[in-house]
């Protein structure tokens, strides 16, 4: 037996914030959610697997674009006529499901909002029973795993759940424990939820595919799907790449020179040589050490300057694209570990804003120098002084 499982397809996802892109570039991202699903359903039918899973998040918004069904559906469809039967459930981006319903070809089975099974024999008479429920609201505080069935007399029996484990995200998405998805017996457990892909368990293996295409900087590294393999009474996952770009951070240190030519030069040769070859990078620059640059240098890379020139003289490198230059003075401290740093980012996101700074502002009225000063900061400036004395106090 050999099948896919995918997840999170988010399509058509909109890609805010990239503005200063060339068109074919912000084309190209654009449509990566699309690219990234195609080549899933290509690989399913070169490796004439047995049936893809999709663990939710199929559309990337409550109201589904009109793009987005259409594609999805003529992926199903291209599926069926390779007689590839597809599983589905929806999760909590996509639980309003409606436009597809009704449209989708007979290979498609789709979960509904109560944990359900169903079996499929394969070709070498082998059984397969596949459990999972579909989200009929944004959230699902219920542990949802205590409906699912032990397994039963079937040769494999496959969970299918969009959720996330009981410590994190304040039980909002089908929380469950990795014990209890082990106590039902199963041979394998195809995870959706996180993007990040990840083996939570190996025996059996339990696994959050992750989405095959990273959508912003929080997503960064490798994006893909797993193949599943059977291999004597165990069922073996491979990860496979598949993003057709990939979002990355990259720290350099500039070189100390007065003459901005050439400085910009060795950064487009050290970011090329520091880089992989494929897929395409969307690059987040740091320098590092900016105080060893003439003050005329450093002036230049913190008013964009030096950004819009890395941007300009690199447009059709085909290979990478530097999105935001971030500058690191000398006595920074080491950066925070993996898990921090997302984190933070999370938290971040949502501390940074206008309406936060105003808010925070308005006790300062009386200060009215300090107040305007810092109502003028730039958030990203404001973001990394904190990140800075964040990691100080660390
Ligand atoms: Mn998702």
């Amino acid at each position: 037996m050999r099948f896919i499982h995918t997840a999170d397809l988010h399509l058509d996802s909109p890609f805010l914030g990239l503005t200063s892109m060339p068109k074919l570039l912000w084309e190209r991202v654009h449509s990566s959610t699309f690219t990234a699903f195609r080549k899933v359903v290509d690989e399913a039918i070169n490796l004439k697997v047995d049936f893809v899973l999709i663990s939710g998040d199929i559309y990337d918004r409550d109201q589904q674009s009109i793009a987005a069904i259409e594609f999805f559906i003529k992926q199903c469809e291209r599926l069926n006529q390779a007689h590839i039967p597809v599983y589905l459930l929806y999760g909590n981006h996509d639980y309003q499901i409606v436009q597809d319903t009704g449209r989708l070809p007979m290979n498609v089975h789709v979960f509904g909002n109560r944990v359900m099974t169903t079996t499929l024999t394969l070709s070498n008479h082998d059984t397969v029973a596949i459990s999972g429920f579909s989200y009929d609201q944004r959230w699902i505080k219920e542990d949802q795993v205590k409906k699912y069935p032990l397994k039963r007399n079937e040769t494999w029996h496959i969970g299918m759940l969009h959720g996330a484990t009981r410590q994190s995200q304040g039980n909002r998405y089908a929380p469950f424990a990795i014990d209890e998805l082990i106590a039902k017996n199963y041979d394998y457990w195809a995870l959706g939820h996180i993007h990040k892909h990840q083996i939570l368990n190996e025996k059996p293996p339990i696994i959050y595919s992750g989405n095959p295409q990273g959508r912003h900087k929080n997503e960064a590294g490798q994006h893909g799907y797993y193949l599943v393999e059977s291999q004597g009474n165990k069922l073996v996952p491979q990860f496979k790449p598949v993003a057709e770009i990939e979002w990355t951070s990259l720290t350099v240190n500039a070189l100390p020179t007065n003459d901005l030519a050439e400085m910009e030069r060795s950064l487009s040769q050290t970011i090329d040589g520091k880089l992989k070859k494929a897929p395409f990078q969307l690059v987040e620059l740091t320098i590092a050490n900016i105080e060893q640059l003439s003050p005329t240098i450093q002036h230049l890379l913190a008013n964009g300057d030096v950004l819009e020139h890395l941007q300009d003289q690199n447009a059709d490198n085909g290979k990478w694209w530097v999105y935001d230059l971030l500058l690191q003075p000398q006595d920074s401290l080491p950066s925070m570990t993996d898990l921090d740093e997302q984190y933070w980012q999370q938290a971040a996101k949502e501390v940074f804003t206008l309406a936060n700074v105003a808010e925070l502002t308005k006790s300062l009225a009386k200060d009215t120098d300090l107040a305007a000063k810092l109502t003028s900061l730039d958030l990203q400036q404001l973001k990394q002084a904190t990140t800075q004395l964040l990691r100080r106090e660390d």
